[in-house]
C-alpha cells in the first residue's frame, strides 16, 4: 500500500510538467467570455502583475477580474483568478473568513507562489463591519440570494469560470484542483464537497465553519451566561481559571509541555480554584464564584429550559476572550463584548432587524430562535450533510483538522460531523481525514503545534496516492522547534518518552 503503483508515478511525472505563459496572452480581448447557466457576465478585465511591491512578492501572473450577475436576482459578483506566468497545472479554489466570501489577499499570493492558478470570489457583498447593508433588503426581508451566493453558489461559479479561463489562457487542460480554506474558507470547502462533488479533486478544510445554523447561535451563549449571572468578569479573571485548568489537565497526554492533549480527560471543576489570586498588570482580584460557574456554563454549552443538549461548549484551553469578550472601565465595571458574527446572526438573519438585542431573550425565546436558525438556514448554510457519497465517487481526497484550544468555533463540533460520517461509511478515511491539533487555536495560534504544510500532503494523498496517516505540525518551545504528527480522530498523541522536540517519541492511540 506503502509502494505506489506505476500507473500513479507516470501520472505524477505528467502533473509535474510546467507551463510558462507568454505574458502578451494576459488581454481580455483575448479570453472568451465563460459559460454560466444563469449568469450573465458583465465583463472581464486582464491585467499583467509583476514583482508586486504592494503584495510583498516577486511572482508574475495575469490578474483577470469577471464581473457577473445571475439573471433575475440583482445581484453583482466579482471573481478574482491569478494566472501565474509559471504555471503548476493546478488550479486552487481559494476560501475566505467569517462574512468575507473571498480570500485574503496573502492567501492569494501564497497559492500563485506555489505556481497554481488561483481563485477567489467576493459571493457579491463587500466585506464591511455593517452586514445588514446587504443581508437585509429592508427590516424583516433576508437578501436570501446573496445568502445563498456567500454560502454555497458563488463558489461554484468561480470555480466553473476559473477553470474555462485557466485553460483558455494556457490552452491546455487543468491536471487536479484543489480547495484551500480555513473557517468560513473551510465551510466553504465543505460545502463544495457536499453539493459540487465533481469540482475538486482534493480539499483542504481546516477549522470548519460547518454546522452553522446550531454554532452561530450558540456562540452567543457564554455572553447570555454573563448577562444572566449579572456578572461579567475581567479577562484576567478569565485568563487565570483557564491557566489553572491547563496546570490540572496537561500530564493527561504523558507530558508537561502547556498543551493538553486528552480534553475528554479533563474533568477540571473551575469551582476549585474560587478565592485563588490573579493578577495581570494592574488588573488584579480573587477568583469569584459566579466567574468559576461562568467558565462551567461556557465548558458544557448551551441547554434548552428542560436541559437539553442544544450544541457543544468550548474546550478547556480554549481562550474566552472570543466568546465570552468583556471591557472593563477604570473603576472595575466590566459589560460583555458579544463576538459580531454570533449578534449580527442574531439581528440580520434571524430576528431581521437591528433593533433587536440578543441579550434581551428570556430562556423560552432563546430556545425558539436556536430552533429558527436550524429550521430556516440549515440547507442554506449548515454545511452539516455526513453524506459523501458522491464526492467519494468523483475520487476526491478531503482533509480537515481543527485546533483543540479553537476559541471561537467549538472543536467538538467537528468532531460531531466527522463521527456523523464514519457513521454513514465506516470507510470514510480512506476520502477524507480528520486530525486533532491539540493547544491550537482558531486556524493559527495557541501553544500547541500547527500542521506545517497539510496542502502538500494533500497533494501527496491526491497526485501520488500517499496517504497521511498523520498530519505534519510543528512548534516553537522557548526558541527551539520541535516536530509533531497530528493523529487521525479518534486518535491521540501520547508521550511516551526521549527528547519530547521528536514526534519519534510520542505515539498515537
Ligand atoms: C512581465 O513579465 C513577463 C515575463 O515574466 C514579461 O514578458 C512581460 O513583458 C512583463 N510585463 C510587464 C507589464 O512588465
Ligand atoms: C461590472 O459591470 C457593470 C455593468 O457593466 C459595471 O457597471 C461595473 O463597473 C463592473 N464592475 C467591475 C468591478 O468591473
Ligand atoms: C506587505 O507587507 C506590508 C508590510 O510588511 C504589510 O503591511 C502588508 O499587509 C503586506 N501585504 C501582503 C499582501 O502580504
Ligand atoms: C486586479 O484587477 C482588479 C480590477 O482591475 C483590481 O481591482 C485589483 O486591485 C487587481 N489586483 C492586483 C493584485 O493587481
Ligand atoms: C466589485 O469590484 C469593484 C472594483 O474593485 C468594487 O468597487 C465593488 O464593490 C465590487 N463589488 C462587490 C459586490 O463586491
Ligand atoms: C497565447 O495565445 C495564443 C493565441 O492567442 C495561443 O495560440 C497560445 O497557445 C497562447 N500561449 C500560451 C502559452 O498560453
Ligand atoms: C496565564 O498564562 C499566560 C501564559 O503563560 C500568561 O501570559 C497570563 O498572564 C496568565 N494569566 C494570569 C491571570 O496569570
Ligand atoms: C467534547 O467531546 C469529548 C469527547 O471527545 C467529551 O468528553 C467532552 O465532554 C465534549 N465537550 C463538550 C463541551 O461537549
Ligand atoms: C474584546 O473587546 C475589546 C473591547 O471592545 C476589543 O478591543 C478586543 O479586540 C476584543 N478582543 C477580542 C479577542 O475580540
Ligand atoms: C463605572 O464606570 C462605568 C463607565 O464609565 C459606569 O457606567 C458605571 O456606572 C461605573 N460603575 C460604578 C460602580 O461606579
Ligand atoms: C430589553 O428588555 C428590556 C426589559 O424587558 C426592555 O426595556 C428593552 O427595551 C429591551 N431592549 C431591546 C433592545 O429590545
Ligand atoms: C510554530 C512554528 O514553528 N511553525 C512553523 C512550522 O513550520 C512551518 C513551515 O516550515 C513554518 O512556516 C511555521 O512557522
Amino acid at each position: 500500500m506503502l509502494r505506489p503503483s506505476l500507473a500513479s508515478i507516470c501520472t505524477y511525472t505528467v502533473l509535474a510538467t510546467t507551463v510558462h505563459a507568454v505574458a502578451t496572452n494576459c488581454s481580455s480581448g483575448k479570453l472568451p467570455a465563460p459559460e454560466l447557466l444563469g449568469a450573465s457576465i458583465l465583463s472581464i478585465d486582464a491585467v499583467q502583475v509583476n514583482s508586486s511591491t504592494d503584495l510583498n512578492t516577486s511572482v508574475d501572473f495575469c490578474n483577470v477580474s469577471i464581473n457577473y450577475t445571475h439573471l433575475g436576482q440583482n445581484d453583482r459578483i466579482n471573481v478574482s483568478l491569478w494566472l501565474p506566468n509559471t504555471w503548476n497545472g493546478r488550479f486552487q479554489g481559494v476560501g475566505g473568513g467569517g462574512w468575507t466570501t473571498n480570500a485574503d489577499l496573502e492567501d492569494m499570493v501564497s497559492a500563485v507562489s506555489q505556481g497554481y492558478a488561483a481563485v477567489t470570489t467576493d459571493g457579491g457583498h463587500t466585506s464591511t463591519t455593517n452586514q445588514s447593508s446587504w443581508g437585509l433588503l429592508s427590516p424583516g426581508s433576508v437578501n436570501l440570494y446573496l445568502l445563498q451566493d456567500f454560502a454555497s453558489v458563488s463558489l461554484n461559479d468561480m470555480t466553473v469560470i476559473g477553470k474555462q479561463l485557466t485553460e483558455a489562457y494556457y490552452g491546455r487542460s487543468i491536471t487536479k484542483s484543489y480547495w484551500n480554506g480555513c473557517s468560513t474558507g473551510g465551510r466553504q470547502g465543505l460545502m463544495m464537497a457536499q453539493r459540487y462533488p465533481d469540482a475538486y479533486d482534493g480539499i483542504l478544510a481546516e477549522a470548519p465553519a460547518i454546522n452553522w445554523a446550531k454554532f452561530i447561535p450558540a456562540e452567543f451563549w457564554p455572553q447570555r451566561v454573563m448577562h444572566e449571572a449579572n456578572y461579567f468578569p475581567s479577562q484576567c479573571e478569565f485568563s487565570a481559571i483557564i491557566n489553572a485548568t491547563v496546570e490540572a489537565c496537561d500530564e493527561l497526554d504523558g507530558l508537561k509541555d502547556g498543551v493538553i492533549g486528552m480534553i475528554g480527560q479533563c474533568d477540571f471543576d473551575p469551582s476549585s480554584v474560587i478565592g485563588q489570586a490573579y493578577s495581570c498588570g494592574s488588573s488584579t482580584g480573587h477568583i469569584t464564584q459566579q466567574a468559576a460557574a461562568i467558565v462551567k456554563s461556557i465548558w458544557t454549552g448551551p441547554r434548552d429550559a428542560d436541559g437539553r443538549f442544544q450544541w457543544y461548549g468550548l474546550a478547556p484551553q480554549a481562550p474566552l476572550s472570543g466568546l465570552a469578550n468583556t471591557t472593563c472601565s477604570s473603576n472595575g465595571t466590566c459589560t460583555g463584548v458579544p463576538f459580531a458574527i454570533s449578534k449580527d446572526w442574531y439581528q440580520v438573519f434571524l430576528k431581521k432587524t437591528l433593533a433587536f438585542d440578543p441579550y434581551n431573550m428570556t430562556q423560552a425565546e432563546w430556545d425558539a430562535t436556536f430552533h429558527s436558525s436550524i429550521n430556516q438556514y440549515t440547507s442554506v448554510i449548515g454545511t452539516s450533510d455526513p453524506d459523501l457519497t458522491q464526492f467519494k465517487k468523483a475520487g476526491g481526497k478531503m482533509i480537515t483538522w481543527h485546533g483543540m484550544a479553537d476559541q471561537l468555533i467549538f472543536f467538538n463540533g467537528t468532531v460531531d460531523y466527522y463521527e456523523r460520517v464514519l457513521e454513514l461509511d465506516p470507510k470514510a478515511k480512506d476520502y477524507y481525514r480528520f486530525y486533532a491539533a491539540p493547544g491550537v487555536g482558531h486556524c493559527h495560534g495557541g501553544v500547541g503545534a500547527a500542521p506545517s504544510d497539510p496542502l502538500a500532503q494533500l497533494v501527496r494523498w491526491v497526485e501520488e496516492g500517499e496517504v497521511p496517516e498523520t498530519l505534519a505540525a510543528n512548534r516553537t518551545v522557548e526558541g527551539q522547534r520541535w516536530e509533531q504528527e497530528l493523529c487521525l480522530h479518534p486518535l491521540r498523541s501520547r508521550y511516551i518518552e526521549g527528547d519530547p522536540a521528536l514526534s519519534s517519541s510520542f505515539r498515537c492511540e
